[in-house]
């Protein structure tokens, strides 16, 4: 790494932060991506050699414990999830170079590799310690399978990490009053022996790391007083199946976060595998060569990982002699309307509803690139982004082009003939170095907004000249257009970061050879075109009653979502609005009577209900069923309040084979309708027991 200023000779790596492979992505999650596009694209265009590469996080207990609520493996689930967000994030033009995920073999290899490489170099010993175990499940109950009180500030925490809290890591046997997530019950601490990396041994080191450290001011200091402080050792293994296996006892994996910032190191060199290493050489980056020469790694992240990426994984790195990364940024949160997002509430922008109502992906970039500081939480709401987009790129940069354009097409066919003026000269030589300052300070919102402020200056320059009064005879008017032209070829170029597609459209417009993806920043002041058509518009204005209208849509579902209210109108989940789901065809076979009565289905009463935490859907329900209470595990909480459970009559198979769920004993089903599951009742005053014919 070097401290020169971009661009350097050296090659940069620019990392994502991996998304867990468990959820749907909602716009607040691509505030990073959209943030490390920007940087690596703005990179890219100053000629810094660059590579962007990310890749899902398929393992770990975030991963684990969704699948197992849905009652999947967790490969199928996280593969499933993987191959979604690959196809959304191109999407939204957030084109990384590779984008692989930790469970493939190139992961696997090097995490062994690198895992192996802690061991040889002394750096990993092993210890007994306490191990949070559930004795109703027998399981152990390894990161989020369990939570409790955080022992540094006292608020309710996960296994692995102060959630609500202060933020930090946990270790494992660290939480206290622990609480099994899957059973709801208390969970004790066994003694079990585990494998650790001595952080500590390299406190100097990283002490000496930060100071050197570049990015957003959060990711310098956060970590100063973990550092300086006591620093304390990592548990690296966990008792589960998933996971990649620790190489010298299989009957351990890898801690989640050992392995996943690896895939930044494994999705470059599946980069160099497909360009090829004269285009751009992983080991080059990664590995320092024997005058101490590699790369640039910068990490984009969001503020709640600081601790993994300026502790854990230097310390990784130092200690098997890779790369040490030259910078973090840490973006702020993001709220929506002021609130947080709440994906199991349904209180989110969805990435493919923001596709599906047809809006420009530009302007969400633009939106979460520029709307606050990158370390700043940042508020979405349909309101204020109606209002950025309209006022700066659709008024700022859209009508600057426009006019600019039409009327250069229309009078000359293109661009006139005279030289660009010394005034335009230099104002887009500052637009071109404030993109590039941009990029040294690591800001991504400087990078965003160098192609507005060009335009802002244009519009006054064009104001002030006001070319429709000036006559060609001496070529004012040919000048004055041949620099708004300029200055179009500019905005796009400076746009190409923030808004790719919007300044590929205008590159067309302005029929500019070779590709605006590919440029160069010089680019900007090479001449334009002589000959082009008239142009098109860049963006189209939002309306008020869109936003009228998509606020409305929000809180509507917001409120049913979370509505307590029994003749709600909630039949439909929020998503299913606008189109029904098609009725199932009726099945062909028929079955005889017998078969029927061999089913044991009666009335039930619901006694009690308790949530299964961790688990969204499911509820634990004791149900008198007449001769007898039972247990049973149902998957019925998106339409069904826990506390307006007890004492509802319903309909039970009784003679169902027992099961476990989520670790939970389930003896019975109650039937329901639907993916909603709308619970059956009785009409009348059938008790308990009642056989059903
Ligand atoms: N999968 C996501 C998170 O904690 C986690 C990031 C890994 S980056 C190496 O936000
Ligand atoms: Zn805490």
């Amino acid at each position: 790494m070097t401290h020169e200023k971009f661009p350097t000779d050296t090659p940069a790596v620019v990392t994502c932060g991996l998304p867990y492979a468990n959820g749907e992505l909602h716009i607040g999650h691509l505030r990073t991506y959209v943030g490390g596009d920007i940087f690596s694209r703005a990179l890219k265009r100053m000629g810094q050699q660059t590579a962007f590469v990310s890749g899902s996080d398929m393992h770990g207990t975030p991963v684990a414990v969704n699948a197992a609520e849905e009652g999947v493996s967790p490969e199928k689930f996280a593969l499933r999830h993987h191959e979604q967000y690959k196809s959304t994030f191109p999407q939204f033009d957030i084109e990384f170079d590779n984008y692989g995920h930790t469970d493939d073999e190139t992961n696997t290899t090097i995490t062994q590799s690198i895992v192996t490489g802690l061991i040889n170099e002394g750096y990993v010993y092993e210890k007994e310690i306490p191990v949070a175990y559930d004795p109703n499940a027998d399981q152990w109950l390894p990161d989020r399978f369990v939570e409790g009180t955080c022992p540094y500030c006292g608020e309710h925490a996960r296994g692995d990490e102060c959630d609500e809290g202060c933020g930090r890591h946990l270790e494992p046997g660290e939480i206290e009053t622990p609480v099994s997530t899957i059973t709801d019950n208390k969970a004790e601490y066994r003694s079990r022996p585990h494998q650790f990396f001595a952080v500590s041994e390299l406190q100097s080191y990283l002490s000496g790391f930060l100071d050197r450290l570049e990015g957003t001011a959060n990711a310098q200091n956060q970590p100063r007083e973990w550092v300086e402080g006591e620093l304390q050792d990592w548990c690296i293994t966990r008792d589960m199946d998933w996971g990649i296996d620790y190489p010298e006892d299989s009957d351990l994996v890898l801690y989640v976060w050992v392995d996943a910032p690896i895939e930044y190191v494994s999705s470059t060199m599946q980069y160099t595998d497909t360009v090829g290493s004269d285009t751009f050489d992983w080991e080059a980056a990664w590995r320092p060569d024997e005058d101490g020469d590699d790369g640039e790694i910068i990490h984009i992240i969001g503020r709640d990982i600081i601790q993994h990426h300026t502790v854990f994984w230097p310390a990784m790195l130092r200690a098997v002699g890779y790369t040490e990364p030259r910078a973090v940024m840490a973006s702020g949160f993001i709220t929506l309307e002021g609130k947080g997002f709440s994906t199991s509430r349904n209180r989110a922008v969805w990435a493919d509803e923001y596709l599906d109502e047809g809006f420009d992906p530009d302007m969400l970039r633009y939106y979460l690139a520029t709307n606050g500081g990158f370390q700043q939480d940042v508020d979405f709401s349909w309101a204020k982004f109606r209002e950025r987009v309209n006022s700066e790129l659709v008024n700022t940069v859209g009508n600057f082009a426009y006019r600019s354009l039409l009327f250069a097409a229309r009078e000359y066919n293109g661009t006139p003939e005279a030289s660009l003026s010394e005034t335009v000269d230099t104002e887009i030589q500052s637009a071109v170095d404030r993109l590039r300052e941009g990029v040294n300070a690591y800001s991504v919102r400087d990078i965003g907004t160098a192609a507005i402020r060009l335009a802002q200056f244009g519009n006054e320059y064009i104001q002030k000249h006001e070319p429709w009064k000036l006559d060609d005879e001496n070529g004012q008017k040919a000048q004055v257009i041949r620099d708004c032209v300029q200055i179009s070829k500019a905005i796009a170029v400076l746009l190409e970061p923030v808004a790719p597609s919007a300044a590929s459209r205008l590159w067309d417009d302005i029929n500019a050879t070779g590709s605006v993806h590919t440029v160069q920043l010089e680019a900007a002041f090479d001449p334009p075109a002589d000959q082009f058509e008239q142009p098109t518009e860049l963006f189209e204005p939002i309306e008020a009653e869109r936003v009228d209208e998509l606020t409305a849509k929000l809180a509507d579902r917001t409120t049913t979502e979370s509505s307590t209210d029994s003749d709600s109108t909630s039949e439909s989940t929020p998503t299913e609005e606008s189109d029904s789901p098609a009725v199932e065809s009726l099945l062909e076979n028929q079955v005889d009577f017998d078969t029927f009565q061999s089913l044991d289905i009666r009335v039930g009463e619901i006694q009690q209900a308790t949530p299964i935490e961790g688990a969204d859907k499911l509820v634990k329900l004791q149900v008198d069923i007449g001769v007898e209470t039972r247990q049973i595990v149902a998957g019925i909480r998106q339409l069904h309040e826990i506390d307006e459970l007890p004492g509802t009559r319903i309909v039970v198979v009784a003679n169902l084979e027992k099961t476990e769920l989520f670790g939970v004993e389930s003896d019975g089903m109650v039937l329901a309708a639907g993916e909603d599951a709308d619970l059956l009742t009785t009409h009348g005053s059938a008790l308990p027991g009642t056989k059903i014919k």
